[in-house]
């Protein structure tokens, strides 16, 4: 009898410790699962706010943009006035929006891009065209506050200090005291949101217009185009290319009006960036940036039969 006893302690021995090391087998696989599935998540979370490498040379993530956005109807019955890089110069623009007779009932205005940095005020710039229900297409100033907002946002959410990502991506300090970062910091949502719905490209078909910031390629597609081009270029290069420098090929709007020359639909563009050109008016492209934050001047040009410009002096802000 003892030995059947043995035997029954032995087999409900063997049983536990089989169900124990399922269990622990179990257990293993559960946490195993897990791992692998927050390693998945971790790793879509870097792809998809794409955080940088180590890197001293530091741009913020990319962000979201809108390529083209066409003019809705109501402002484009209105008497269209473009004006050009204003650069956080406030009291300038509120000099040109006096001297344009504004008259919000009848008038529409629309910004070229490079809103802020350089100037003294560009929170206060963005605010006020907000205000005044104004349209505008992003500069590439524009596109790196906003990419510095969306670090912001991104960190702030998941409550890591700036200073400590800086520090863990090897990033070079002076890069917490960037102009661009420094904006960031003081944009409130609604100037967000605002400079995050200017497209890269305003199309305004009442005209044939189009509104971009620094540039277009004649001989191609709009939704083929290069945003950051668009928002940067200044010459064409021999081999096609667009290019931010002034010194390799020519103008993109030399380019851009003996295309247009020969079409049977001919399309205008106006933008600014260009400073060093500074205005420049030809059949089918109007450069805006006259140098305003430079102590030139800012412009605006209604789109009226005379395709009039209107300017006022600048301080120099910035050299
Ligand atoms: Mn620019």
């Amino acid at each position: 009898m003892k030995g059947v006893n043995y035997q029954m302690l032995y087999n409900k021995k063997k049983h536990f410790c089989d169900l124990l090391s399922v269990k622990f087998i179990i257990l293993i696989l559960f946490l195993t699962v897990s791992l692998c599935v927050l390693f998945l998540f971790a790793i879509n979370d870097i792809a998809e706010n794409n955080i940088p490498a180590n890197t001293h040379s530091f741009e913020p993530p990319s962000i979201n943009y809108t390529l083209l956005n066409k003019l809705a109807t109501p402002f484009s019955q209105k008497n269209l006035i473009f004006i050009g890089d204003v650069h956080g110069a406030f009291d300038e623009l509120l000099k040109l929006i006096n001297k344009i007779d504004y008259d919000p009932l009848k008038d529409h205005l629309i910004f070229v891009g490079d809103l802020v940095a350089k100037g003294p005020k560009s929170i206060e710039v963005v605010r006020l065209i907000r205000s005044l229900g104004a349209s505008c297409v992003r500069g590439n100033h524009d596109d790196k506050v906003l990419k510095w907002k969306n670090l912001l946002n991104f960190l702030d959410s998941r409550k890591i200090e700036l200073n400590e990502y800086i520090k863990e991506h090897n990033i070079s300090e002076d890069i917490v005291k960037s102009e661009h970062g420094l904006l960031a910091k003081k944009l409130d949502v609604e100037t967000y949101n605002y400079l995050l719905s200017c497209p890269i490209i305003l199309d305004i078909p009442e005209y044939n217009l189009y509104v971009v910031h620094a540039g277009l390629l004649p001989d191609v597609l709009l939704s083929e185009q290069d945003p950051s081009d668009i928002m940067n270029m200044r010459n064409i290069k021999g081999d096609g290319k667009p290019s931010k420098s002034k010194n390799e090929g020519h103008a993109w709007s030399k380019y851009w009006n003996a295309v247009q020359e020969k079409s049977s639909s001919p399309r205008t563009v106006i933008y600014g960036h260009d400073a060093s050109r500074g205005l420049k008016i030809k059949p089918y492209s109007f450069g805006l940036d006259s140098r305003c934050v430079y102590g030139g001047e800012l412009s605006a040009l209604i789109w009226n039969d005379n395709r009039e410009i209107k300017s006022v002096k600048c301080k120099q802000y910035d050299s």
